[in-house]
């Protein structure tokens, strides 16, 4: 049976479209660019599941399919959670990584290493197309660097220093990230949800 994904990150459907197959699961995972005429959904919620709930509803009822929607972001402790939601356009334009970066790494240069921690957060939502909904979360702790480092990866990956490493996110493989990351866990987290309400 079919499953849609709300992204266009082509990298997110093959993380979620292994992690399934890896569990076993039959669905076959397309992404929304396999239905061009669906509009974005205006992300107006205020946490990371109500913005993946939103996304997944909207596309589930335009499809008749059941759709997987994830947010995520990156939260800083001594900003009280921000860039959070906000995190794709902190600097302004939606998806500057470069900008985005610099800007926090300015907001935080103060900030000494004992209080530069922060974390990736993502929440995966499912919707069926009856307006069942289920959300879990994932989240990879760390710590910020004061200079970038490091050039696999996107967005923040640079200068977050996940716990128990000395390398940044953007120097890990990507199967090294996948398996600790936010968006890892909370894809995996997903796995016994579908298995529940897509068996
Ligand atoms: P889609 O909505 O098309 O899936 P997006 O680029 O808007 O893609 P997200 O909502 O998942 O992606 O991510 C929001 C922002 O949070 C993203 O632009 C990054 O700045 C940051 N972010 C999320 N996950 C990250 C990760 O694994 N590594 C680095 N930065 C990340």
């Amino acid at each position: 049976s079919r499953l849609i994904l709300a992204t266009r990150n082509p990298g997110k459907i093959t993380e979620l479209r292994a992690i399934l197959a890896e569990a076993g699961l039959p669905h076959d995972l397309v992404g929304a660019d396999a239905y061009p005429d669906i509009p974005d959904v205006k992300e107006t919620g205020v946490t990371f599941a109500e913005n993946a709930l939103l996304k997944a509803h909207a596309l589930a009822r335009a499809t008749g399919l059941p759709a997987v929607a994830d947010d995520s972001g990156l939260c800083v402790d001594v900003l009280n959670g921000a860039p959070g939601i906000f995190s794709a356009r902190w600097a302004g334009r939606h998806g500057d990584d470069r900008a985005n970066l610099e800007l926090l790494l300015a907001q935080i240069a103060d900030i000494d290493d004992a209080h530069r921690g922060a974390h990736f957060a993502c929440a995966a939502a499912l919707a069926l197309p009856d307006g069942t909904e289920r959300v879990v979360e994932g989240r990879l702790l760390g710590t910020l660097r004061h200079a970038p480092a490091g050039t696999n990866g996107f967005g923040y990956d640079p200068i977050l220093q996940p716990e128990g490493d000395t390398r940044t996110c953007a120097e890990l493989t990507p199967d090294e990230k996948n398996k600790i990351s936010h968006r890892g866990q909370a894809f995996r987290a997903l796995v016994p949800v579908v298995r529940e309400l897509l068996a």
